[in-house]
């Protein structure tokens, strides 16, 4: 699909034309979902000025404080998500329950799982942040929705996607057809796409990984990135170079556009003894992104997105990116088993 300049509405029609599915609903959803993006760019963007860029005095389900932008773009997602009866509930990084959407309001067949700041810790060092989603269908509409709804592998996602708020504000979209990548044009107000068929390269030279968590790791993660580190003195003989934004968003747009490896891995560390991102609404978004480009996503042991959630706001180790790349590392998984 190459229809450079098209709105998102008219690629979900394109779309549903080629694909013979039926997306009537789900671009509505999205298109809701653009919308709440729009509000947060333009948040964020004037956030210094309007003095809400700073610590709140809450702290979020994982105990993290939250910024203020944390609460309030939570809020801008939920006002903009409730209304159009395309939902049964939804679900954030910075509530602890389902949201419910409210009795008044007609209700939909789809679910939503959202991290509507993701990096936020980078806000006040003006560097990208963003807002990550995963749609799934909700299989019984005819009472309320529970949390064993939401607790789908990653493969149940019918769309999953994210906005990137940095240069230029983006939003990259999957429904299982591809990637593709459509910029905010401020003249017009509308997502526009200009990236069609975003591709990760199967091979990288490129490595994303915060590694003052080193001595954490599992030997397979330290071989890895050691022999990534040794260059073409190593047994790769091949040099590698090193990006870390500690904004998940960006580091996985990079691997989109230019290929990668991105790693948050297990570690020894007690609050990260499980992985430190989140599988509904952080590790399975991505890793639909990312099979969908032609790349890899695994925890080292299993693939994401066959994992069965048991708890809403579940974490998991994430290795994703360039396909050898992400093979090698599972191959090392068993080996230093
Ligand atoms: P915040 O939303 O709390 O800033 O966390 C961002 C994030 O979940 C993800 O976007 C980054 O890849 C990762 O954390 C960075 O973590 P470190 O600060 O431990 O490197
Ligand atoms: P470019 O303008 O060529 O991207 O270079 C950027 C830069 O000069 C600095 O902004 C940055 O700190 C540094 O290079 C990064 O260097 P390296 O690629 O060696 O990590």
């Amino acid at each position: 699909m190459s229809s450079i300049g098209k709105s998102i509405n008219q690629f979900m029609s394109e779309q549903q034309n080629e694909t013979g599915s039926n997306t009537d609903d789900l671009s509505g959803l999205i298109a809701d979902i653009a919308s709440a993006c729009k509000k947060i760019a333009h948040l964020v963007n004037r956030s210094a000025i309007t003095g809400i860029g700073g610590v709140s005095t809450s702290e979020n389900v994982q105990g993290e404080v939250q910024k203020k932008l944390d609460i309030i773009t939570n809020d801008v997602m939920v006002e903009h998500l409730n209304h159009h009866g395309h939902l049964a509930a939804m679900l954030s990084e910075e509530i602890e329950d389902i949201i419910q959407i409210p009795e008044h309001l007609p209700k939909g067949k789809y679910l939503i799982a959202f991290d509507p700041l993701d990096g936020s810790s980078n806000i006040d060092i003006n560097i990208s942040v963003g807002t990550i989603f995963s749609i799934l269908r909700c299989t019984d509409t005819s009472s309320d929705v529970w949390s064993d709804d939401f607790l789908q592998a990653g493969t149940e996602q019918i769309c999953a996607g994210f906005c990137v708020y940095g240069p230029t504000t983006m939003m990259i979209l999957t429904t299982g057809h591809g990637v593709n990548g459509f910029t905010l044009d401020s003249d017009i107000d509308e997502f526009v796409l200009t990236h069609p068929d975003m591709t990760i390269p199967e091979d990288t030279a490129e490595f994303a990984v915060n590694i003052s968590n080193k001595r954490f790791w599992e030997t397979s993660v330290q071989r890895y990135i050691d022999e990534c580190i040794q260059g073409v003195d190593g047994d790769r003989e091949k040099n590698f170079n090193m990006r870390w934004v500690a904004s998940m968003v960006s580091d996985v747009y990079r691997i989109l556009i230019r290929g990668g490896i991105f790693l948050y891995p297990l570690e020894t560390k007690p609050a990260n003894s499980s992985g430190k991102l989140r599988l509904m609404y952080e590790a399975n978004p991505m890793s639909f992104i990312v099979e969908q480009a032609g790349g890899l996503s695994t925890t080292g042991y299993q693939r994401i997105m066959d994992i069965k959630p048991t708890a809403l706001h579940q974490r998991v180790p994430v290795i994703l990116g360039s396909k050898n790349e992400v093979e090698r590392i599972i191959r090392y998984h068993k080996e230093e088993k």
